[in-house]
């Protein structure tokens, strides 16, 4: 709400209003010196004239402050203008000096020993001595109008604050290890019995703070009235926030960060649905411990090596994101808004990134192979997609379904990084350029079949590649090669997510996906462009 502020010259105009309704009258006191002077600028808030002054500027008083006696006496004489009788409703909370040479008293309103929640009011002095400025929230009110008694201790206000929320006091209160093995608290708890001001009101509450970082990342302020229990405001104070990293190849991005506990998370709360993009640190340790550690950085900088590949990670889940919802209006990866959680530095020099039915993973590469795998956008894309497939045709990995379930990862890795017809090619082999894990438009180039003629029957094993689900995907990823060089990207986008939710199925063969696809294209754009899908797969020998 905006405020209507009234400069009203000087201490004698002021006083003349001040008198309405209060039945006091200003007297002349003992030592005049003390007093405003009529030439102060005083600030108030037009719909509260009868309150105190809310700013007060200019040449104050004669008399110079040099210490907190000062500014008691101060007061004292002016006790009509500020309502405030600053020993028993003023409480010095800090000094500070600046760099101007100004000296800043700051207090905290009480009333009966009991903080107002969340106000102060501060005397501002000069070189000289002299006061320049006094201003906050004196609210001279507030006695007269709290009328509770209080019943509830501080631990149930903290139990009143806890069923308030969704996430139970055992998940948070737990210790963490940092990476480097400190152990610390999870969860921060504070209870205060403060007066709550709302709306000219003033309640007696307990302001709980309940701060922790997992099981997700809170930081609520809550006011519980201190006389039945009542919730009186409840707020997740998430403070999301806009950071910078450097990614793997060493380039420069903004990040979607979120504050809490005096640091910065690798943690977005921006997107378009309930869930979050989260990305963790595996810190080396493997399945068993997943997802592993919040990556934070208390200057919301993520400029460390070790920190690279989370930047990564974290960016290119989003910009993932952002291409299945701005393209098909999808939220997520299942359509409802799931939590997008990533885990990097996982396992050791492990030369692959997966997606594991709850989550991605990335390994660092052995530094030959691969450098950290989430430093390509189309390997981030080809990771959540398999959460797509997971969701929708749910495409069984292994045989023909298992290759077109990888095929469709790679056709939307390239969908997102579309400058050429690589898989990888970012990560893959930092020292050799130009090579890739993969091509779409060559798939012989890295030993994968490109027509039915080359269809590699292998066991479905692990060391089989599950029936050559990465091998045998070359036929399908050159068919898409076909059709997207014939009907271009933005149809082709259509008419291959339109197949993956609309007519996959998890057991369907290459015939059958040639179908999907022919009918997608006839559905959206028509007999032309249903014949130019089925000119692609007879292209690859599928018919
Ligand atoms: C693969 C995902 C990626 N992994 N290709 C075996 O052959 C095997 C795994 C992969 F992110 F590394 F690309 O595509
Ligand atoms: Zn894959």
């Amino acid at each position: 709400m905006k405020q209507h502020w009234k400069t009203v010259a000087g201490a004698v105009t002021l006083s003349a209003g001040l008198l309405i309704g209060s039945g006091a009258s200003v007297n002349a006191e003992a030592d005049p010196a003390w007093k405003l002077k009529p030439e102060a600028n005083i600030q108030m808030d037009q719909s509260v004239l009868e309150q105190a002054p809310s700013f007060i500027s200019g040449k104050l008083s004669t008399q110079k402050i040099n210490s907190k006696q000062d500014v008691d006496k101060f007061f004292k004489e002016n006790k009509d203008v500020f309502k405030k009788n600053p020993k028993s409703q003023l409480e010095l909370k800090d000094v500070k000096t600046d760099e101007l040479g100004m000296t800043h008293y700051v207090y905290q309103p009480v009333v009966h020993n009991v903080p107002i929640d969340q106000s102060r009011v501060i005397v501002h002095v000069d070189q000289q001595g002299e006061i320049a400025a006094i201003n906050g929230e004196f609210h001279p009110d507030a006695p007269e109008k709290i009328k509770q008694q209080r019943e509830l201790n501080k631990k149930e206000a903290l139990d009143a604050a806890w069923s308030q929320i969704d996430v139970e006091r055992s998940e948070a209160d737990v210790k963490k290890k940092s990476p480097e093995g400190k152990s610390f608290n999870n969860l921060t708890e504070k209870s205060e019995l403060v007066v709550l001001p709302q709306d000219g009101e003033y309640t007696l509450a307990y302001h709980v703070q309940l701060q922790f970082a997992e099981p997700t990342p809170g930081n609520w302020q809550i006011w519980v009235n201190a006389e039945d229990g009542s919730i009186e405001k409840a707020m997740n104070k998430v403070h999301e926030a806009t950071g910078s990293g450097t990614g793997v190849l060493g380039d420069q991005k903004s990040l979607n960060t979120y504050y809490a506990n005096s640091t910065y998370y690798l943690y977005d709360v921006t997107k378009p649905m309930s869930g979050v993009i989260a990305t963790y640190d595996n810190n080396n340790g493997g399945q068993y411990s997943l997802p592993g550690y919040y990556v934070t950085d208390s200057g919301n900088t993520f400029y460390s090596e070790r920190q690279k590949a989370a930047v990564d990670a974290h960016y290119y889940a989003g910009e993932v994101f952002d291409y299945y919802y701005d393209n098909f209006n999808r939220e997520s990866y299942d359509g409802n808004g799931a939590d997008i959680v990533s885990s990097v530095h996982f396992g050791s020099n492990y030369n692959n990134a997966a997606w594991v039915g709850n989550q991605m993973i990335y390994g660092d590469g052995d530094g030959s192979t691969f450098t950290y795998l989430s430093g390509a956008d189309d390997i981030v894309a080809h990771e959540l997609t398999h959460a797509v497939t997971d969701t929708t045709a749910e495409l069984v990995y292994e045989n023909q379904s298992g290759a077109l379930n990888e095929s469709f990862s790679d056709v939307f890795g390239y969908f997102v990084d579309n400058e050429d017809w690589l898989m990888g090619e970012d990560v893959y082999t930092p020292g050799v350029t130009g090579d890739a894990l993969r091509s779409m438009s060559n798939p012989t180039q890295y030993d994968q079949p490109a027509h039915m003629d080359d269809y590699q029957d292998l066991p479905n094993t692990e060391q089989g590649d599950w029936g050559g689900v990465h091998i045998n995907s070359g036929i399908p990823n050159k068919a898409a090669y076909y059709t997207i060089n014939s009907i271009g990207q933005s149809k082709a986008e259509e008419i291959y997510y339109r197949a993956l939710t609309v007519y996959l199925t998890p057991n369907s063969t290459f015939s059958d996906a040639r179908q999907a696809l022919i009918q997608s294209a006839q559905d959206l754009y028509g007999s032309t462009t249903a014949n130019s899908v089925a000119s692609a797969w007879n292209n690859v020998g599928v018919y």
